[in-house]
């Protein structure tokens, strides 16, 4: 008895001395933030949507970028499409142009435009642009939705672009407003295909003039005609065919923004999300017979929680809860929600609430928007560029915002730590993401109306790994656009992402496939489900490096488009 208090006594004292000892000296545990780089380079580009107070009702929607490597130097570029003076259309001076930015890799960017022959100067208002490289050979092509003809430039491969709209087949009627595209390979024969969103009907003769009391406002979407997005198959020779009414694509008539591309059942073919404005969003399922049925209303991915159909702007998929699953994120106007679609396996559930995205995010105007790591901690965390219609002097402009995704439960609002640059307020638009310094944490172009863009550099200074592939596709199309990842860290963790293109809204982001480790540094097995099937292992793989990945040649299989 004696013995046991005395034991006891002594078992007190120990835990107490343990609990009271001094804790060992730690560094706190950086986050990473974001700096603007913009200004160390000279940057013409401002985008400009010809505001001059009569709100012309698609002037709303400017700046489209994308991040691209078109001189495959392994440094990602810049290219933004820009607007145009209204109400005659037209890039009248140089201030208009769409603009291509060269990375030299020592943190400046190099204007090269005009060498390029990517001004635009004859292409009127721009919006989306869409890279893919459609014919394989090696070179990241652009395409660009317009308010006016939309247009193919073929890289050329010595940095010149040459225009090959009209031997390619993409003509569209006139008057149709195309804002988003997105390439991938809908019947998997090794050539990527093209989707065009269009948003409706609009002329500057058929502008419809809407006011709150004596003040000119945009007018609601509502006042113009729905119609269908558009499907080009690329048949292997620069030509593309007009498949939207045979395919189903053309069976489904809304307000087309954001497009994201995934194999959401997991049956081996490329699906289509379409985020519509003030329509309820489309999920066109690939019947793997060339043709899509639209699911959107079975699958749970039409309306929100209360059964409506809000402005759904940009869109990515994305898998955040790392279930082997692709979910699905849309931004939408203030005061709406934005929604998160967690795909559970037959049908998607609204979890916005149980996330805590609809607590967050109805003080904002999202527009383009992607899922990123930007921690590298093996979570998909969310961007979005923020701000609200362009009515000067009233309380519109807003800052981005990027929600960490924690574990897969719930996300958290981190924009203010993400520092001033990050905080910027305006008009933000366009966004895409890419490893702009190839230092494996993922970096963010903003555009912004009437301003300059930001090139935001991630801070990359908690320590945590990451790895980032680059496949080539050689019996799938060579960017390998759909192609899936699923990685296992050495400690038994299990991580997926996919090759990524079309992401958030009238931008195209870096096709590497990025995936951060936290603090594991190395890599137990990668397997590769390249879009046309084949299935690739690699085992040891070290953290922190670019790796290249080509498609294993089977002796069935030719060459993609061959
Ligand atoms: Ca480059
Ligand atoms: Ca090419
Ligand atoms: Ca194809
Ligand atoms: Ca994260």
């Amino acid at each position: 008895m004696h013995l046991s208090w005395m034991l006891r006594c002594w078992l007190i004292f120990l835990a107490a001395s343990t609990r009271l000892a001094p804790l060992p000296a730690q560094a706190p545990v950086k986050q990473p933030h974001f700096v603007n780089i913009a200004p160390r380079s000279k940057i013409a580009y401002v985008t400009k949507n010809g505001f001059d107070g009569h709100m012309y009702f698609p002037q709303t929607m400017c700046g489209g970028v994308a991040i691209f490597d078109f001189d495959n130097d392994g440094k990602m570029d810049i290219f933004f499409t820009n607007g145009a003076h209204f109400p005659d259309l037209t890039k009248t001076d140089s201030s208009y142009y769409n603009r291509l930015y060269r990375n030299r890799g020592d943190g400046a960017f190099q204007d090269v435009t005009e060498k390029a022959g990517l001004t635009g100067a004859k292409l009127g208002f721009s919006f989306g642009v869409a890279i893919g490289d459609y014919d394989n050979d090696g070179y990241e092509d652009v395409f660009i939705a317009n308010a006016g003809a939309n247009t193919l430039y073929h890289n050329n491969g010595d940095g010149t672009f040459t225009d090959v709209t009209a031997q390619a087949g993409l003509a569209k009627p006139a008057g149709l407003l195309s804002v988003g595209a997105a390439w991938f390979d809908y019947d998997n024969d090794g050539l990527l295909d093209l989707l065009v969103t269009n948003y409706t009907y609009w002329t500057p003769a058929t502008d419809i003039h809407c006011s709150m009391g004596s003040d000119p406002v945009y007018c609601s979407p509502r006042r113009y005609p729905n119609v269908s997005s558009s499907l080009y198959r690329n048949l292997g020779n620069g030509k593309f065919q007009q498949v939207t009414l045979p395919s189903g694509i053309g069976s489904a008539l809304g307000k087309g923004m954001g497009i994201s591309i995934a194999d959401f059942n997991g049956d081996g073919w490329q699906d289509v999300f379409v985020s519509n404005d003030t329509e309820r969003n489309f999920l066109f399922i690939n019947k793997g017979d060339s043709t899509f049925e639209e699911k959107g209303v079975q699958m749970g991915v039409a309306y929100d929680d209360d059964g409506n159909a809000n402005s759904s702007m940009g869109s990515d998929a994305s898998d955040y809860d790392n279930d082997g699953r692709v979910d699905i994120f849309y931004n939408n106007l203030k005061s709406e929600g934005w929604g998160l679609l967690q795909n559970q396996g037959d049908s998607f559930g609204y979890v916005s609430n149980s996330t805590g995205i609809l607590k967050l995010s109805p003080g904002f105007s999202g527009w383009s928007a992607g899922f990123t790591d930007y921690n590298n901690d093996g979570w998909q965390d969310i961007f979005s560029a923020n701000g609200h219609f362009d009515y000067p002097g009233r309380d519109t402009t807003q800052h981005d915002t990027l929600f960490e995704n924690q574990q897969g439960h719930r996300f958290v609002d981190v924009s203010e730590a993400m520092g001033k640059d990050f905080m910027h307020r305006g008009y933000q638009r366009g966004a895409a993401f890419g490893d702009l310094n190839n230092d494996g944490f993922p970096d963010i172009v903003v555009t912004s109306l009437n301003e300059p863009p930001r090139i935001l550099i991630n801070s990359a200074d908690n320590g945590n790994h990451w790895l980032v592939l680059n496949l080539i596709g050689t019996y799938s199309a060579r960017d390998a656009i759909g192609a899936s990842v699923r990685l296992t860290t050495q400690s038994g963790r299990v991580l997926y992402n996919r090759v990524s293109v079309s992401v958030g809204l009238m931008s195209s982001s870096d096709k590497r496939v990025h995936f951060g480790l936290g603090g594991e540094s190395s890599i137990k097995s990668i397997q590769i489900t390249w879009p046309r099937g084949t299935i690739q292992e690699l085992h040891d793989i070290k953290a922190d490096q670019i790796l290249t990945v080509r498609e294993p040649q089977n002796e069935k299989h030719g060459e993609a488009g061959k």
